[in-house]
This record gives structure tokens, sequence and C-alpha cells, in this order.
């Protein structure tokens, strides 16, 4: 998913992809199947809390744009968040921030274990 992605925001509609069911994708944006769009919305979102411009790493933050192209801001805000709660945690994408905890580093996506922490940050 992710090269099919390239440098694209995230935003609703497009063309169909090709070898990625249900995925659109247009000139500045690319839209993932329903059951990983919350999935998506999430790691974005903590990808954001995560940078914050310490380490060499830029401040990641969502805007509410699609033309951010390489710029260390990801779009848009709006859709991902209602990516996030149209497709809330569900078991699989649970048991997986699990398994990052114990095998990688003790890093969970707080955003998995509350998802209601989206609106907090982002209202
Ligand atoms: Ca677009
Ligand atoms: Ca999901
Ligand atoms: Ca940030």
């Amino acid at each position: 998913m992710n090269s099919d992605r390239g440098n694209l925001d995230f935003d609703n509609g497009g063309s169909a992809v090709n070898q990625c069911s249900d995925c659109w994708r247009d000139g500045d944006s690319f839209e993932p199947r329903d059951s990983v769009k919350g999935d998506v919305a999430r790691m974005i979102f903590y990808m954001a809390v995560r940078y914050e411009g310490g380490d060499g790493f830029a401040n990641l933050e969502p805007n509410e744009s699609v033309n951010n192209n390489t710029a260390p801001y990801i779009g848009m805000l709006s859709v991902l968040k209602a990516w996030s709660a149209g497709d809330p945690p569900d078991a699989f994408e649970k048991r997986r921030n699990e398994r990052i905890h114990a095998q990688w580093q003790h890093n969970r996506n707080p955003f998995i274990d509350h998802p209601e922490w989206v609106t907090s940050i982002w209202p």
C-alpha cells in the first residue's frame, strides 16, 4: 500500500488502483480500502505525536491540504478523523498493537488504546 501511495496525501476519491482492491487514487491523494481506513488514520496520528522535531526528524503534523508532497504534513485531517471514527480499532488491530509493544521497543499506538484521544487533540 505504501508504494501505491507515494507522497500523496489522504482523501476520498480518484480512480481504482491496480492490485489494490477498493483503493483509489488521483493526482494528489490516496484512499485505502474501508477496512484499513481507521488503521491508516491512527498510524498517521501516532506519527504526528511521535515526531515533534527532535532526533533529526521533522515535526510531522496533519493538516487540511492534499498538496503536501514531501513537506512534513499529511492531509486531509478532516478525512483522517472521519476514517478513524468510521473504522474503530478491531481485534486484529489491537493484537498488532500488543505485538508491536511486546516485540519492538515498547512503542504502542495510543490512538488504538484510546481512539477518543483523536478528537481531544484535533477537535
Ligand atoms: Ca484528490
Ligand atoms: Ca480497521
Ligand atoms: Ca508532530
